[in-house]
């Protein structure tokens, strides 16, 4: 059963139990109204309290059925939270953990809401590119006055039991026995006292300041207007037509592709977790002390995310005034933080109390886990790896927070290659939520399992070594293509105004000047010295750039100027050497569309994915997906480059890829995999794990 019933003097407590958020599934919907009515007919039975077990109330409505047909003779959501609606025994809701969208909606239906102090509650549904859908738009302004119930429900974030109460959430936060209160509370009701009873307060104001700060419904703000729309009709019509109006929105907003996109985003993001070869029940390395290896701007980041996720961090640097520059740095930055409200101060003490710096490597020798944050040089790592050998305890995980190179060369000759793991953080480390883990040939399961990303709030995506792993290497063509337009007939700016259209939060070239022009120079000057020559003709443009000091915003000019340090201003002295560099390469220039721009970036993209999926460098079509969104912000409301893909539609993009290799070069040439997939009207989506490696499914 996935709804129990028990008596309690009178109050009947209906708990739900689906493990384990409680998702409100077929299955419990039918329960729980089988429940509802046979505690009506029950005269014994003078009020309810609904519950969840599994110390959840409910993760609301269940996101895989979306879009499905459920069993015959399922009602939906909002005609069960109705049946509580018109019941004439008084209902409460003993809320422990969360609940979140149509567990809170279930709860907004009863007459009281009593939580334990650890609960948390919010309707997300905004982060799926829906809004809530069973009445919470229509019943939480009637609780808590439309302008706080717009902000709750535009920022989809979770509050917690206090804050619930301060907003009116909640009615009570309770400290001792929750079920005995809230049955306690039922027995006492003597009569229903529903929200819908109630009118919700007009705040015009609130909903003009709020649309003007909503992003546009082309670039993912659909379902922010909708919400917007919905909760204001709460304030203009009776209850009842505000429900309908909330009907009408949500499943506008259900078939619509951005919440497709959203949604799938939601599975990817769990399913990137998951190993099929690191069953979840692997032995972890207890990690409560990590080691950092480097103060620079990688380290440093990486050390406060750290310590963010409540760990004793050690940060060595061999060079005292590198050390405490990277000091200077992190306290900057927290101080920064604590001004902007992120952190009280005293989070800032208690995270740099657990903070030690020192130039002595030998005090890795007490950590679980350490992280080389070093220069990017082979050999350097290679030293630096060769004496925490023999320092660090034989149960310890090391990793290499390396972006380009291999694990394996890395771990060569090492007596722990087992232990040696790759845990890319993106920067800035303490900030960008992407934690690729890396690993090698020889990497072991716990090293893989041990990945701390839960802990540091980082969303994991699992690669197997390779050149750039699967963020980097799919940038490799991405970044090259944005150079070959340029060196066409586009500019800079064009090519950027034309992603960011799209729905990146900043385009490709500003992204290169942030970063910094000069890692990828000295990436491929390494390459040349290594005689790893590309086999597609990289632009120039960069490397002409960095040799006139122009590394990005940091040295004030890049591809673009930045007279002010932060606004990026087209340079007239770059589109002079671009114009030459065209000149030189024999290309004459020519207009160029922004449909041209955006569907080669987004090809150079997909094609790549498509090899790394092919290779086995990336388990899933969706890890790529996340790799992109979480490491480079490609819009999460297009769901990543793989599932845009499918949107498409793979034919059209074999297609698109075949023309571009004939004007092009065969570079352009189709993954084979989508020339298989399209061959069969397949998409992407129709792989699971590692599936596109081994063609069982021709
Ligand atoms: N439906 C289906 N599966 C769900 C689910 C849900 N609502 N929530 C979680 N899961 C699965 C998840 O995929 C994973 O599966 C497992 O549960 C554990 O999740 C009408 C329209 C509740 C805070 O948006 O935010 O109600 O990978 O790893 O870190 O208005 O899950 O193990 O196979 O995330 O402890 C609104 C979504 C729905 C909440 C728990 N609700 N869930 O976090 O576990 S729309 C949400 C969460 C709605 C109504 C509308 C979190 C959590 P697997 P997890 P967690």
């Amino acid at each position: 059963m996935a709804v129990h019933s028990t008596h309690r003097d009178g109050v009947l407590v209906v708990a739900l139990d689906n493990p384990p958020v409680n998702a409100l599934s077929p299955d419990v919907l039918v329960d729980l109204v089988a429940a509802l009515d046979a505690g009506e007919a029950d005269p014994s039975v003078r009020a309810f309290v609904l519950a969840g077990r599994n110390g959840i109330f409910s993760g609301g409505a269940d996101i895989r059925w979306f879009g499905k047909t459920p069993p015959a003779g399922t009602p939906f959501l909002p005609e069960v939270i109705a049946r509580i609606e018109a019941s004439p025994k008084p209902f409460v809701a003993a809320i422990e953990g969360t609940a979140f969208g149509g567990g809170l909606e279930i709860a907004l239906a009863c007459d009281r809401r009593l939580a334990s102090p650890r609960a948390k509650v919010a309707l997300p549904e905004i982060n799926l590119g829906l809004l809530p859908g069973a009445g919470g738009t229509q019943r939480l302004p009637r609780a808590t006055g439309s302008a706080a119930a717009l902000r709750f429900i535009l920022s989809g974030a979770p509050v917690e039991a206090d804050d619930a109460l301060r907003l009116g959430i909640v009615d009570g936060v309770e400290s001792g026995d929750l079920l005995e209160a809230a049955c306690a509370q039922a027995a006492a009701l003597e009569a229903r006292s529903r929200l819908s009873g109630r009118s919700a307060t007009a705040e015009p104001d609130a909903f003009v300041a709020a649309r003007a700060q909503l992003p546009a419904i082309e670039q993912g703000g659909l379902a922010a207007h909708r919400c917007a729309d919905a909760v204001e009709a709460a304030t203009k019509l009776p209850f009842e037509q505000g429900l309908a109006r909330e009907r009408e929105l949500f499943l506008e907003l259900l078939s619509s592709e951005q919440s497709k996109s959203r949604i799938h985003v939601f599975f990817a993001q769990r399913e990137a977790a998951k190993v099929p070869d690191v069953p979840a029940d692997t032995p972890v390395a207890d990690v409560r002390t990590v080691c950092v290896v480097g103060a620079g701007t990688m380290g440093t980041g990486i050390a406060m995310a750290l310590a963010n996720g409540g760990l004793q961090v050690r940060v060595v640097e061999a060079s005292g005034d590198v050390l405490a520059r990277g000091r200077a740095l992190i306290e900057k930055n927290y101080a920064a933080s604590a001004r902007k409200g992120r952190f009280s101060e005293a989070a800032v003490a208690e995270r740099l109390g657990r903070m030690h710096f020192g130039t002595d490597l030998t005090v890795a020798a007490d950590a679980d886990l350490v992280i080389e944050a070093v220069f990017e040089e082979l050999d350097i790592k290679r030293e630096v790896f060769g004496r925490l050998e023999t320092i660090c305890r034989p149960d310890a995980i090391l990793a290499t927070n390396t972006s380009t190179l291999d694990i394996d060369a890395i771990a060569t000759d090492s007596a722990r290659a087992g232990d040696i793991v790759g845990l890319h953080f993106f920067s800035p480390a303490n900030v960008m939520k992407l934690l690729e883990i890396v690993r090698g040939t020889h990497t072991s399961a716990r090293a893989v399992a041990t990945s701390l990303a839960k802990t540091i709030a980082k969303i994991p995506v699992v690669a197997r070594t390779c050149d750039g792993f699967i963020a980097n290497r799919m940038l490799a063509p991405y970044g090259r293509e944005t150079m070959q337009l340029v060196e066409e007939g586009a500019w800079p700016q064009d090519v950027d105004r034309v992603m960011e259209r799209f729905g990146f939060p900043m385009g490709p070239f500003r992204m290169f000047d942030l970063a910094g022009l000069d890692v990828g120079w000295r990436i491929r000057k390494r390459r040349l010295a290594e005689g790893k020559l590309s086999a597609v003709r990289d632009s120039e443009i960069g490397d002409r750039l960095c040799e006139l000091g122009r590394y990005g915003q940091k040295t004030g000019a890049g591809i673009y100027r930045y007279d002010d340090g932060r606004t990026p201003q087209p340079d007239p002295e770059v589109e002079a050497l671009i114009v030459a560099e065209s000149a030189r390469l024999g290309i004459e220039r020519r207009p160029m569309s922004d449909d041209e721009i955006l569907n080669r970036c987004m090809l150079a993209l997909i094609n790549e994915g498509a090899k790394a999926l092919e290779d086995g460098t990336a388990i899933r079509p969706g890890d790529c997906d996340i790799a992109w969104i979480y490491g480079f912000g490609f819009p999460a409301y297009r769901g990543g480059p793989m599932h845009y893909a499918d949107t498409l539609g793979l034919s059209r993009v074999r297609d698109d890829l075949f023309a571009l290799s004939e004007r092009h070069g065969a570079h352009w040439r189709p993954a084979p995999l989508i020339e298989r997939l399209a061959a069969r009207g397949g998409r992407f989506a129709d792989l699971g794990a590692y599936e596109a490696k081994a063609p069982a499914w021709t």
